[in-house]
């Protein structure tokens, strides 16, 4: 019971009503806007439902055989009007003021790249590359149920997670590559389409660590409930240290990549010059002859 209070729910949990802890500005914000109407909510509700008690009590034909024949209260309806209306302007400020930061980029300091597949996400991180001129991209799949360990939560683990920096502006660039998709994580407060042949942007400013999920949020198909998403928010040092090992991989994945394929080569030259009559030799002297020709 102690731990609930010291962890952050930062996934859906079973039958849960609430928000999930917030890791951005913008979700604190998303979340304490829906704290503020709720409070003038939960005044007009009273008032509305007290006038209904009282009309149905008060006005029938038991209690009251012989109606009003008032049709006209200048004074009412001025009150009327300009309640509502106050308290319209009282939501509308605070209301735009979320919806104008929420489309604010502050100088990205990190660009991630999202795109979404029927059924997977792809990310790309094109800040960096390595020195053939790769840079770090990866898929990212659902993990299935038979793969999970314990403590992993169903339909939310995936392969590869996103890793991101705190305390760091990022810009995420979303897109599809076939059907409208939804990237989204409730903690961060953000909800993007990716639509196909359009980049759409948001910011993201991680305030703590931690492993943030979300889900596909447009019905984009029949496996649309098993493309989470994943993010695991590092500290800066971490976060480096991550890139670094990512280009590595890469890296080493280009060299094993070409050195597969001379051995590829090198196997087929073999098997040529091993069952022809000609000599390897024959061959090298050939085109030492042709170079020397050229030059
Ligand atoms: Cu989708």
């Amino acid at each position: 019971m102690l731990v609930q209070f010291f962890v952050f729910c930062d996934a859906a949990t079973p039958w849960q009503l609430g928000f999930q802890d917030p890791a951005t500005p913008i979700a604190e914000g998303i979340v304490r806007f829906h704290h503020d109407l709720i409070f003038i909510l939960v005044f007009v509700c009273i008032f509305v439902f007290w006038m209904l008690i009282r009309i149905v009590l008060h006005f029938n034909v038991v209690k009251n055989s012989v109606p009003s024949h008032v049709v006209h209260g200048t004074t009412i309806e001025i009150i009327w009007t300009i309640i509502p209306a106050v308290l319209l302007i009282i939501i509308a400020v605070p209301s735009f003021a979320l919806l104008y930061s929420v489309d604010e980029v502050v100088d990205p300091s990190v660009t991630l790249k999202i795109i979404g597949h029927q059924w997977y996400w792809s990310y790309e991180y094109s800040d960096y590359e390595t020195k053939a001129g790769e840079s770090v991209a990866f898929d990212s799949y659902i993990l299935p149920e038979d793969e999970l360990s314990i403590g992993d939560l169903r339909l939310l683990e995936v392969d590869n997670r996103i890793v991101l920096p705190v305390d760091t502006h990022v810009r995420l660039i979303v897109t599809s590559a076939d059907v409208l998709h939804s990237w989204t994580i409730p903690s961060f407060g953000v909800k993007i389409d990716a639509c196909p042949g359009r980049l759409n942007e948001a910011s993201l400013f991680i305030q703590r660590p931690g492993v943030f999920y979300g889900q596909c949020s447009e019905i984009c198909g029949v496996n649309h409930g098993f493309m989470p998403i994943s993010v695991e928010a590092l500290k800066l040092e971490d976060y480096v240290s991550w890139v670094a090992s990512k280009l590595e991989e890469e890296l080493f994945y280009l060299m094993f990549l070409s050195f597969s394929q001379l051995c590829f080569i090198l196997f087929l030259a073999f098997i040529f010059f091993g069952r022809s009559k000609v000599s390897f030799k024959f061959y090298f002297n050939q085109i030492v002859k042709a170079l020397k020709k050229i030059k």
